[in-house]
């Protein structure tokens, strides 16, 4: 399916954002602490045509048949259902959150195509919120910057869509860049590009995709959520990105075990995004793999965000030489990451596949991926 296929013309531009791996920093988007991804070379491509009404209309590659369409003078999140409201709560968010004046404008036909894998945990969503809030601020002239364009996509995952997911990747969707990580601090919204260094070290990301389907609107996510709430207003502080590592202690005493946990994690996950920045900087990428083991110790022991599929691809990834191995995204099944060698790529890839299968669990997908640009004009 192609857009011509769909609308019976050519579209008049395309634009593209990219997927995104996080490297470390789980959960602390939404905690108002530091996260540190970046863009992959997977990428969703939204195809676009300029309309001479008010309709948007969005067709998909993976659902040739169905064409939806919502008029902007229709825009609310009750009008919206299914994969289709990535595109149109943007041009809600667009209106209710950055304020955009939608009132002379007119609409567009939309064909998404995509090679993020969805439910992997790699924001195949983000991907698509971010294309497309790139292009129609392009488009209608709306002048917003990208940092903005994170906060759109944001509001319009968390009210459109209805995940209450933090900044991180749209973020990383829309401020990637070639080679590098970006270092977001989620309460200023400050960033800094740091460079990954992986191919000069002779090392690739191996992304595990366990292919257990995870989503954010509902269950673990809000409750990891609204525990790290509580724990924050029992400490008195308005959210866990101020709580120190020295803090812990009083936090301890403070709080009930399992409260206690998902602070715990919080608040030294953040300590490791720092450590992490520090050593790429100081040592490269070759020195980090402590550091992100202990991340995922803390998602599997305190968070409790793992599931045994993603704990076994660490666990083999590890056994069989990795640098560091971690899950990536916010959990509950989605993809590990392996920082490797290139030359062991192939022997531990087929040591995961077989722990897999020994252990009755469906066949993973194993690939690599690059640090790649945000979202862009093609
Ligand atoms: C998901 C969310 F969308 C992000 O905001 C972030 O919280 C992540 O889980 C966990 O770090 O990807």
């Amino acid at each position: 399916m192609t857009f011509q296929q769909v609308y019976g013309y050519e579209p008049a531009v395309q634009y593209s954002a990219p997927g995104r791996v996080n490297l470390i920093g789980e959960h602390t988007d939404y905690n108002d602490g530091y996260v540190l991804p970046f863009a992959i070379d997977r990428r969703t491509v939204a195809s676009i045509g300029q309309r001479d009404d008010r309709l948007i209309r969005v067709a998909s590659a993976f659902e040739p048949d169905a064409v939806h369409e919502l008029s902007l003078d229709d825009l609310a999140p009750e009008n919206m259902d299914g994969w289709s409201a990535y595109v149109f709560g943007i041009a809600w968010a667009l209106r209710e959150q950055a304020g955009a004046d939608l009132s002379g404008k007119t609409g567009f036909d939309v064909f998404i195509d995509s090679d993020v894998p969805v439910g992997a945990g790699l924001s195949s969503s983000a991907a698509i919120e971010c294309g497309v809030a790139l292009a129609f601020t392009d488009l209608w002239d709306l002048g917003l910057s990208r940092k903005q364009l994170a906060r759109v996509g944001q509001y319009s995952e968390n009210h459109a869509v209805g995940a209450p997911t933090g900044i991180m990747d749209q973020s990383a969707s829309l401020l990637g860049e070639q080679d590098a990580v970006v270092f977001l601090d989620c309460r200023t919204l400050d960033t800094a590009v740091v460079e990954l260094a992986l191919e000069a070290n002779g090392l690739e990301v191996l992304v595990i995709d366990t292919r257990v389907e995870h989503a954010h609107a509902t269950g673990g996510y809000k409750a990891r959520r609204e525990s790290c709430e509580r724990g924050a207003a029992a400490m008195g502080v308005p959210a866990l990105r101020d709580v120190a590592v020295e803090d812990l202690p009083r936090a301890e005493e403070l709080l009930d075990d399992e409260t206690f946990r998902r602070v715990r994690h919080i608040v030294t996950e953040d300590q490791r995004v720092l450590d992490t920045v520090r050593t790429l900087r100081e040592q490269g990428p070759r020195a980090i793999g402590e550091l992100l083991v202990a991340s995922h110790a803390s998602m599997r022991d305190d968070f409790e965000i793992s599931v045994p599929e993603l704990d076994l691809a660490v666990e083999t990834a590890m056994a069989h030489g990795a640098v560091g191995a971690r899950m990536t995204g916010g959990g509950f099944g989605g993809a590990a990451i392996a920082l490797v060698d290139r030359e062991a790529r192939g022997a531990i890839t087929d040591a995961v596949t077989s722990a897999f299968a020994a252990a009755g669990y469906r066949e993973p997908t194993v690939f690599t991926v690059h640090a790649a640009q945000g979202a862009r004009r093609d």
